[in-house]
């Protein structure tokens, strides 16, 4: 017996142009939905063949022709046919391919448009792929952030996660727990007669093995976080201390204002930079110190916070000064606020020191910290400064190690709250609870899980993530 195709449902017909605003030499132009065959019929004619038909052109077919308007002739395209449900949306889609000039291809637009295409939202062609299953919620995701990857450890993780390599993990936890919570539920309709389906002994050691799974994904977070956000780098000191003046040559460029004035700034600044394979997002804070006016105050609060979710703290302090030894109890306590943070003092100002080698080795002594010295304002000690940062979080790379990396914190946490409602199960299960309970936890862990690849998704989490995407994805 042969089965029957289901093929895809087909929305409403859709178009927008795919590729980046501006001048190129070519551009990209996508319809996908229901009737776009008919659509695209109107406005295209193909070279030297009056006769030819979209709906009967084969899938993967390429067309040269021209596209029209009421007015006469718009531009020369090529038409890619693409049949349902061999195509990135699972629907009938046609792509053209026309010169890279902002008016010619708003114009194709129009008359798409005109011709009965609405216009896509953000990310709405991806969200159909996901809709007709073609795609999971975690591969929707891993595209996007394919797109806006900024160094290539970011760009291959999220490779791996959009073939599919994460989702194959969490499919197989499901099933498992699927399976037990479905003996268990078998057990609570057999309830009278005292049957055990699923041995207990068994059970906990399965659970064992999927928290020790959960646990391993959760931790990865930390890595995966560094690799897309780039490590949170926190430059503190007191103020005047030349912390603008280093955000700005490390950037290179004037982003933060710099003055000789104390509490020059108030709020922090956040940019990313990038040193060899690492990103860094750098941030530039309120110089830390007792007393001044309010505004100062809550840009004092708003260092602490920083520093305390910081992955690098870089402590600059001002080398010259006679008082440079007195920092170092506000040293330690950031170190304190923040015990996960590596730090570098970097002693500034060396071009006004003297006897700065032997300041230099006092103040390792007494901060027990990596020094080095420098001169922003004069771009000395630099490239020794970008090295150590370097350095430091290669430490924060190595301790996590994995091939499957969580980057999102949406999965995070529901990676978490799966884990969490293992370990509820795991303790009834040591009590000897009633299977009740126990089903209710491994349910509940079975809907954080599904939630992640978009088995079990609010249509409300369906919709953030796909507004996240740009309009044409
Ligand atoms: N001689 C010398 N002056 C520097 C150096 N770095 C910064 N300065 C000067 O120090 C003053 C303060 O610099 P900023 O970068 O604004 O200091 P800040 O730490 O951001 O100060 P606040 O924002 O007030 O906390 C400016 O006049 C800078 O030109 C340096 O390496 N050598
Ligand atoms: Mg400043």
């Amino acid at each position: 017996m042969t089965m029957p195709i289901i093929l895809p449902r087909q929305e409403a017909p859709v178009a927008a142009i795919a590729t980046p605003v501006g001048v190129g030499a070519l551009a990209v132009l996508r319809i996908s939905g229901e009737g776009v065959f008919d659509i695209a019929q109107k406005v295209f004619r193909k070279k030297n063949n009056p006769n030819f038909r979209f709906t009967a052109s084969k899938g993967f077919r390429a067309h040269f022709g021209t596209v029209h308007d009421s007015e006469g002739l718009i531009d020369e395209v090529v038409a890619l046919v693409f049949r349902s449900p061999n195509s990135f949306t699972m629907e009938d889609m046609v792509e053209f391919t026309c010169h890279g000039g902002p008016v010619v291809v708003q114009h194709i637009l129009k008359v798409l448009l005109d011709e009965g295409c609405r216009l896509a939202e953000p990310g709405e062609f991806t969200r159909r792929a996901f809709l007709n299953g073609r795609i999971d919620l975690l591969q929707a995701e891993a595209i996007g952030e394919m797109i806006h990857a900024r160094t290539e450890s970011a760009f291959r993780t999220a490779v791996t996660q959009m073939q599919g390599t994460l989702s194959l993990r969490l499919d197989a936890m499901r099933e498992l727990l699927l399976r037990s919570c479905a003996l268990l539920e078998l057990e609570l309709d057999f309830s009278e007669e005292d049957v055990e389906f699923q041995s207990r002994t068994q059970l906990q050691e399965e659970l064992a093995g999927l928290q020790e799974e959960l646990h391993r994904l959760v931790d990865s977070y930390q890595h995966g976080r560094l690799l897309k956000e780039g490590v949170a780098t926190v430059i503190a000191g007191l103020p005047n201390a030349g912390k603008s003046t280093l955000l700005n040559v490390l950037l290179g460029e004037e982003r933060s204002i710099v003055s000789h004035m104390p509490g020059t700034t108030r709020d922090y600044i956040e940019e990313c930079f990038l040193y060899e394979k690492t990103m860094f997002r750098l941030t530039d804070t309120a110089g830390l110190r007792e007393g001044g006016e309010e505004v100062e105050h809550e840009g004092i609060r708003r260092s602490f916070k920083k520093i305390s979710e910081a992955d690098l703290l870089v402590y600059l302090l001002d080398i010259s000064l006679e008082s440079y030894l007195d920092e170092v109890p506000l040293i330690r306590d950031l170190l304190e606020r923040n015990s996960n943070a590596r730090m570098i003092v970097a002693a500034n100002k060396i071009d006004l020191a003297t006897g700065s080698e032997e300041r230099l080795q006092k103040l390792r002594a007494a901060t027990g910290c990596e020094v080095c010295a420098l001169s922003a304002a004069k771009g000395e000690g630099l490239e020794a400064l970008k090295r150590l940062m370097s350095t430091m979080v290669e430490g924060l790379d190595k301790l996590h190690e994995a091939s499957v990396l969580v980057t999102s914190l949406r999965h995070y946490e529901a990676l978490r709250n799966a884990s969490d409602a293992l370990a509820n199960a795991q303790e009834l299960i040591t009590r000897q609870a009633e299977t009740e309970l126990i089903a209710f936890e491994l349910r509940s862990a079975l809907d954080y899980v599904g939630e992640i690849t978009g088995k079990v998704v609010s249509e409300e989490i369906v919709n953030l993530i796909f507004e996240q995407f740009c309009i044409g994805k």
